[in-house]
C-alpha cells in the first residue's frame, strides 16, 4: 500500500532522527531527504486512512491559494480556520490582550478594516503563484503561465512555479514550506490523453500535521491542472527537506504505525470549469474514504 510510505518515513524520525530545538521552541526529530510517489492514474486520491484527514479543509487552503488571495478572511468565510494561529500570535503580541481565537475570527469576519490590518499573512503563496511582483513593476501569474506552456509546449522543462520570493520572505508570516511545483507531460504522441505529473518540493514538512494535508491538495491541483489542459494526472512526486516529527506528535506517530492502511479514495471532478479559478469544493467527489479516527495534535506556532 503507497501509504506504507508515509509510515516508513515516521518510524524512520522516530527511530533515527535527529533530536533538535527548532524555531517554535517545541523540538522536533528530523531528517534530510525524504521522498514519496503517488500514483493517481487510476483516479486514486491520495488521503491517509491510518488518520482521519480533513481533505476538504486541504482542498479548500489550495483553492485559496489559487485565487491569489493572503488573508485569512476569505478563507475562514469558509471555515477553514488552520491558519489562524499566526495573525493571532501578532495580533497578541501587538495588543498585550489575550484575546480567544474565536473572538478573534468572529472580527476577523465581522470587520474588514480589522481584517485587514491583522488578518494578512503578508505576500505568501497566493500572491507569489498568482502575482508575483518583479523587478520590472510587473505582476506575473506563474500559474496560468504554466498551463499556457502545457497548453502550446508540454515537452518544455521549464513549467513551473515558486513561492522563494526573496526580496519578500521577510514580509510573510511564515517563509513557504511546500516551494516548487514543477510540471511534466508524458504520452505527448501515444495512444489516449498525454499523462500529467507534479514534483513538489518541500523545504520543510511536519509529518504529523502538515503533510497529510499537503500530499492530498497537491493531488487536487495536479487533477485540476490536467483537467484544465485535457491531459489525465500521472503520479505526484513529493520530495521533502528538513522532514520532521514535532516531540508532541509521538502519541500521532506511534497511533498510525500500529493501524494497517486501508485502501485510498477515489477523487472524481464532477464539471469541467471554464479555467483554473472557477473550481468550487463542490466539484470534489471524492468516494470511498474509510479512514480510521482522528488523531488531535497542537500545531507549533
Ligand atoms: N506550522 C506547523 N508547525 N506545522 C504545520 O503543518 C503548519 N501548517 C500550516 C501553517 N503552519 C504550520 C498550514 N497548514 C493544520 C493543518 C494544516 C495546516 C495548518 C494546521 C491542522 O491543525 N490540522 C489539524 C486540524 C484540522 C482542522 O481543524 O480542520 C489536523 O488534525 O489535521
Ligand atoms: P519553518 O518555517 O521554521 O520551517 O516552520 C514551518 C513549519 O510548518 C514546519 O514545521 C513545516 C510546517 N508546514 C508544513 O509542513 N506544511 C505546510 O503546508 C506549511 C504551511 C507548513
Amino acid at each position: 500500500h503507497p501509504e506504507h510510505q508515509y509510515l516508513d518515513i515516521i518510524r524512520h524520525l522516530l527511530e533515527k532522527g535527529d533530536k533538535r530545538i527548532d524555531r517554535t521552541g517545541v523540538g522536533t526529530l528530523s531528517m534530510f531527504g525524504a521522498m514519496m510517489r503517488f500514483d493517481l492514474s487510476d483516479g486514486t486520491f491520495p488521503v491517509y486512512s491510518t488518520k482521519k484527514v480533513f481533505w476538504k479543509t486541504a482542498v479548500k487552503e489550495m483553492l485559496w491559494f489559487l485565487t491569489g488571495q493572503t488573508n485569512i478572511q476569505s478563507l475562514l468565510r469558509e471555515n477553514v480556520r488552520i491558519w489562524t494561529d499566526w495573525p493571532l500570535a501578532t495580533y497578541r503580541k501587538a495588543t498585550g490582550t489575550q484575546i480567544s481565537q474565536e473572538e478573534f475570527e468572529a472580527k476577523i469576519l465581522a470587520d474588514d478594516d480589522f481584517a485587514r490590518q491583522w488578518g494578512d499573512l503578508g505576500p505568501v503563496y497566493g500572491k507569489q503563484w498568482r502575482r508575483w511582483l518583479g523587478a520590472d513593476g510587473k505582476e506575473y501569474d506563474q500559474v496560468a503561465d504554466v498551463i499556457e506552456t502545457l497548453r502550446k509546449n508540454p515537452s518544455s522543462r521549464r513549467m513551473l512555479f515558486h513561492a522563494w520570493n526573496v526580496p519578500e520572505l521577510g514580509q510573510m508570516a511564515l517563509h513557504p514550506c511546500h516551494m516548487t511545483y514543477q510540471f511534466y507531460a508524458a504520452n505527448l504522441n501515444g495512444e489516449g490523453q498525454p499523462r500529467l505529473s507534479l514534483m513538489v518540493n518541500q523545504r520543510s514538512c511536519d509529518i504529523g500535521l502538515g503533510n497529510p494535508f499537503n500530499i492530498c491538495q497537491q493531488a487536487a491541483l495536479l487533477a485540476m491542472v490536467a483537467q484544465q489542459v485535457d491531459m489525465v494526472p500521472g503520479e505526484l512526486i513529493w520530495v521533502g527537506g528538513d522532514t520532521h516529527l514535532y516531540l508532541d506528535h509521538q502519541h500521532l506517530a506511534e497511533t498510525v504505525l500500529e493501524r494497517e492502511p486501508r485502501p485510498f479514495p477515489k477523487l472524481r471532478l464532477t464539471r469541467r470549469p471554464a479555467s483554473i479559478d472557477d473550481y468550487r469544493i463542490e466539484d470534489f467527489e471524492v468516494t470511498g474514504y474509510d479512514p480510521y479516527p482522528a488523531i488531535e495534535a497542537p500545531v507549533a506556532v
